[in-house]
């Protein structure tokens, strides 16, 4: 419980072992509970996982939004805090995160990873990739993100229900930021966190998941 609200940290894991170790050995205590969703990991990650408390689900459609959806349905929490099992997203920032998303009043924050302070944290492809989707993602929906593909989120759970999601991939992490801009009742802000070089190896792959999620924001813009 924090303040009377009890949180709930739900983490996507493909083969992090080394990761999520380190991320779970760093959970604050106040945190109720913590869900490793697991799509067919082949190294230790739900060993590691559960040995260290966490509840873990296994879901047999792979895909970044589709462990999350799944680990949604599982979550009690009043808050919801997301972050990677790769240990580049800091557990030590969910208490500056929560104090942040109550003194700001709102219902969505969303951790900015801008600026990169660590310089092996992001590469400049990467860093000009996310400049290019966040830019598009601004002018699509009239609203300044500086970081649309951040994979830590603090959202009040209540607002699940009024959203539309349906990315099961990588795409997920900048719809759940839209569907939040769209909607009228809830209050959007951002405000940045240390970033730092991921453990184990990277799941995204850079050319495919920016064009996908390119399209993937002109589609939700102008499909009916
Ligand atoms: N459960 C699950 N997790 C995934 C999948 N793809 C990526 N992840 C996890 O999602 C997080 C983000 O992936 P990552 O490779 O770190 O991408 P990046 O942070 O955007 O560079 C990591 O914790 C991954 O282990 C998937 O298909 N299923
Ligand atoms: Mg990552």
């Amino acid at each position: 419980m924090y303040k009377d609200l009890s949180i709930t940290v739900i983490i996507p894991c493909l083969n992090e072992e080394q990761g999520i170790e380190k991320v779970l050995r760093r959970m604050p205590p106040f945190v109720d509970q913590v869900i490793v969703v697991d799509n067919g990991s082949t190294d230790r990650t739900s060993d590691v996982a559960r040995g260290l408390g966490a509840e873990v689900i296994r879901e047999d459609v792979r895909g970044y939004g589709r462990a999350y959806k799944t680990g949604f349905a599982k979550a009690t929490g009043d808050i919801i805090v997301t972050l990677d099992g790769d240990h580049s997203y800091p557990p030590d920032a969910i208490s500056y995160l929560i104090e942040a998303f109550l003194h700001l009043e709102v219902d969505f924050l969303n951790a900015s990873r801008f600026p990169v302070r660590d310089k092996r944290a992001m590469s400049f492809k990467h860093k000009f990739g996310n400049f290019v989707l966040s830019l598009a993602m601004s002018l699509l929906f009239f609203r300044w993100v500086s970081d649309s593909q951040s994979g830590m989120w603090v959202f009040r759970r209540s607002i699940l229900n009024g959203m539309k999601l349906e990315s099961d991939g990588m795409a997920f992490s900048e719809e759940i930021k839209i569907e939040a801009l769209r909607s009228a009742r809830v209050r959007f802000e951002e405000i940045p966190v240390q970033y730092s070089s991921r453990l184990g190896e990277i799941k995204l792959n850079p050319w495919r998941d920016g064009f996908h999620n390119l399209w993937f924001l002109l589609r939700k813009r102008f499909a009916r």
